[in-house]
């Protein structure tokens, strides 16, 4: 039989994973999608087969007929519709971030210890993009020697809200650099430097991070969510003996009037579709299986990105050096 799976929240995420179930996903079923906005939901359900439509998503997680739900709501709802999942022991995918704080987010961590099994898987793609996973192989395999340090820039074309501030270019998006380098290095932070330049329109303009890990290594993430010139993600991990960068994947290039151009997009989707798949599937093959993923990031990985967040958000506001400090990580997760 197919596994079931409810969406919650039928934006541009929840209609991204509507696709990837509907069309790329062999062994799931899209069961239902809810959102606050009926309309919304029906033309999801409708564009991706025969689900059903609801507005209530505290019910469906509740039903019986679901086997695991996805949660692309708005982010302050995140937390909640979590919990819910694990109370009715029902796996759960959730965007980032899993709650908007730490401190919620250590709630859903003790919710999911006392289950004594893993429930909840983050949406952190990057880890499973082949450019990110290639950088990963490159220095397990001890090809560059030793990391010493990575570069990470993340540009949008323009902020995804009129009222969106430098504090939430560090704990909306940077959570993502947060994530993978974290990831990459296999190392803890200790210390994070955030700058804001001066000068620029009166837009929000970019935050560049300088984070301290615990091996020492240095990381630096500059955010620019007004870049106007399109969806731009670069990388490069520097070792010892050598250095790697990330490709974006550019299928043509154009070939006019004395000049050679490739295309920018507009947003992360196109980029990111075949590393949201591969996530979607651990995800699938962690329902069916029991088996969590060994990419994929978890409630404590969601954790340390608002931890570094938060030490982001005041190191920006004091202009200092803010040290990072985790609580204890459960066994659960090691
Ligand atoms: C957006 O909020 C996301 O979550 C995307 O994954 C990211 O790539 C994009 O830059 C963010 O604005």
């Amino acid at each position: 039989m197919n596994t079931r799976i409810a969406i919650i929240g039928a934006g541009i995420m929840g209609a991204d994973h509507g696709d990837i179930i509907s069309k790329e996903l062999p062994g799931a079923k899209l069961q239902v999608v809810c959102d606050a906005f009926e309309e919304r939901a029906t033309a999801l359900a409708k564009a991706c087969g025969d689900a059903d439509v609801s507005t209530d998503p505290y019910s469906v997680i509740a039903r019986k007929d679901v086997d695991a739900v996805i949660v692309a709501s708005p982010d302050h709802t995140h937390a909640e519709l979590v919990m819910a999942c694990i109370e009715h022991n029902k796996p759960v995918l959730c965007e980032k971030p899993l709650a908007p704080t730490a401190a919620e987010s250590l709630k859903i961590i003790k919710a999911e210890v006392a289950c004594t099994k893993q429930m909840v898987q983050i949406g952190f793609m990057r880890r499973f993009d082949q450019s990110y996973r290639e950088m990963k192989s490159v220095l397990d395999n001890n090809v560059i020697g030793q990391p010493l340090m990575m570069h990470n820039f993340h540009r949008n074309v323009e902020t995804p809200a009129a009222d969106f501030t430098a504090d939430m270019a560090i704990t909306n998006s940077a959570p993502h650099e947060f994530d993978v380098a974290r990831f990459i290095l296999g190392s803890e932070y200790k210390f994070i430097s955030s700058f804001s330049p001066k000068g620029g329109n009166d837009k929000v303009g970019p935050v560049f991070m300088v984070l301290e890990t615990q091996a020492g290594q240095l990381v630096n993430i500059e955010i620019n969510n007004n870049a106007s010139y399109g969806y731009d993600v670069r990388g490069e991990l520097i070792g010892e003996k050598g250095a790697v960068s990330l490709n974006s994947p550019t299928y043509t290039t154009l070939d006019l009037k004395l000049s050679k151009s490739t295309q920018y997009a507009q947003d992360w989707r196109a980029r990111y579709r075949e590393a949201y798949r591969r996530q979607n599937n651990d995800f699938l093959h962690f329902v069916q299986t029991g088996e969590f993923s060994k990419i994929a990031s978890n409630s404590w990985d969601g954790y340390c990105a608002n931890v570094t967040a938060e030490a982001g958000v005041k190191a920006l506001a004091t202009s200092e050096r803010v040290a990072i400090e985790y609580a204890q990580m459960p066994a659960l997760y090691k």
